[in-house]
């Protein structure tokens, strides 16, 4: 079990803590332009904590808007807000005026830190410090420049509030979870500490936000408590990924399962080889990527399930625990459980609903449909999942993704992967989409190869592949061609979007 101080900031046990150990010296963070060693981080981060306390009226408890690519910038704001004991309000920096409004409505900010290239979707009447080069005299590097390198850090309760973060929204409508400031440590002792096992000489990079809680774990807070450093890339394709991922030596990659697929896809796989760890979550890993990705690069493809309400991953598995097919077994410190619809465990073997408990767990900000996610002191991720005898847990679909079409129960995922297999299907997505004779009947939407032309041909031909490689009843009977699937600010599908076409 993890044993916390009662009074804990997490700020202090990532930054001052770490410093304490291994000196100011080492690399903290980097970005392609500049590196900002541990010492240089720490004083940064003390300053911003001054601006925020002395120049803004920043109290403990208050919140604090975040709103920035991932740069040091923006790591050196949340771990100042956290030292002023305020909460973070991390927001996704592709947000528009009327996402960040509903945010501002929900979250009620204080203040806002803004990167200067993004201010103008902020909603009037919040006052807002920018940062960046080009911020005139009233920046935050300015404000910053009038303050000591040294803050006494708040200290806050273990179980204060430290983040509020917005779900991404599957569904369109974002909720706030509240995350203490033990909780941020609990991620990097359990699934960090277990499966990632970073060292100070790890480079850490990826894709996430940092708004996702994907992100602030993999390229903020697991390097930082384990004093290693991470590079941080305000946007990258998957092939400017794999080159980065080259040039600069990054050991340890956080992504998405389609920007492996793309990576690997596109033959840039070897450029992953001196990769140690490289962690795949959001959204399920086809078998055939986490196969593809072991034969090309020659180490597994570490799958994990994670989410917002838990705020990171709770089941996962690496090196020679890794399973393709099989996202994992519980990370230690958690417990999960598969569930039949009253809540009772269901055998080994059958599906269910996926529920987990740990050190982490769901609170919505003043929301009642908290009792949607948390049953009986479980948490329900609303994912369908068997568990194996051997303990080894297999993703069925998200629980809103089982299609029932004439009394068939079809996993909508099961089906995008024997599409992935046909050579001209570079993405699609699956939903059940209404049918009077059926209830619902698989609908596939599928993004094709460049050079691949749209048509009935094609259509049968994927029919047919799909009757082919599984059992009959699942193929999709109706397939739509799209340019682009739809997704979400943290790069997850939206499949209600499909459904509603
Ligand atoms: O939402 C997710 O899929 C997720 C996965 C890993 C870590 C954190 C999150 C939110």
């Amino acid at each position: 079990e993890l044993r916390y101080p009662d009074r804990l900031n997490a700020a202090t046990a990532l930054l001052d803590d770490t410093v304490a150990r291994l000196g100011p010296d080492r690399p903290c963070l980097r970005s392609p332009h500049e590196t900002w060693t541990y010492g240089d981080v720490l004083a940064r981060a003390n300053r911003i904590a001054h601006v925020l306390t002395a120049e803004l009226g920043v109290v403990p408890g208050n919140r604090v808007l975040l709103r920035g690519t991932n740069t040091p910038w923006l790591a050196a704001c949340w771990l100042g807000v956290l030292k002023a004991g305020a909460v973070a309000v991390t927001t996704m920096p592709m947000l528009r005026r009327g996402e960040l409004a509903k945010i501002t409505e929900r979250a009620r900010p204080t203040v806002a830190l803004c990167d200067e290239h993004l201010l103008d979707e902020l909603p009037p009447g919040l006052p807002v410090v920018s940062y960046g080069a080009a911020s005139d005299h009233t920046g935050l590097a300015e404000r910053c420049a009038r303050h000591p390198a040294t803050f006494a850090d708040v200290p806050t309760a273990a179980d204060d509030v430290a983040l509020l973060a917005f779900t991404s929204g599957t569904t369109g409508t974002p909720k706030a979870t509240m995350h203490f400031h033990r909780d941020l440590l609990a991620i990097a002792d359990t699934f960090s500490r277990h499966i990632v096992r970073p060292t100070p000489d790890d480079l850490f990079c990826g894709t996430p936000p940092l708004a996702f809680t994907f992100g602030l774990g993999g390229l903020l807070v697991f390097p930082l408590r384990a004093g290693a450093s991470v590079l941080l890339v305000d946007r990258a394709t998957p092939r400017e990924l794999a080159s980065i991922v080259a040039e600069y030596g990054v050991t340890v990659l956080f992504t998405a399962p389609t920007a492996y697929r793309a990576i690997l896809g596109s033959g840039d796989g070897p450029l992953l080889a001196g990769v140690r760890r490289a962690v795949s979550a959001g959204e399920a890993l086809p078998a055939a990527v986490a196969e593809q990705y072991r034969d090309t690069v020659g180490s597994p493809l570490i799958d994990g399930i994670g989410s917002t309400e838990m705020l990171h991953v709770f089941i996962s598995a690496a090196g020679d625990d890794a399973r393709v097919g099989r996202t994992g077994k519980v990370v230690p410190g958690f417990r999960a459980a598969v569930l039949d619809l009253d809540g009772h465990p269901v055998p080994d073997g059958t599906p269910g609903l996926l529920a987990v408990q740990g050190p982490t767990g769901c609170r919505y900000l003043g929301d009642p449909r908290q009792t949607d996610y948390v049953r009986d002191g479980w948490n329900i991720t609303g994912d369908t999942y068997v568990r194996e005898p051997d303990g080894y847990f297999r993703f069925v679909a998200r629980s809103d993704d089982m299609i029932v079409s004439s009394g068939y129960n079809i996993a909508a995922p099961e089906v995008e992967e024997v599409l992935l297999t046909h050579p001209d299907v570079d993405e699609c997505a699956v939903v059940g989409t209404p049918d009077p004779d059926r209830g619902a009947v698989v609908t596939a939407f599928v993004v094709l190869r460049p050079g691949v032309t749209p048509g009935p041909d094609v259509v049968h031909a994927l029919q047919e592949h799909a009757k082919a490689v599984a059992a009959p009843y699942k193929y999709p009977r109706r397939v739509r061609f799209l340019d682009a699937l739809p997704r979400n600010a943290s790069g997850k599908l939206q499949r209600y979007l499909l459904r509603e076409r």
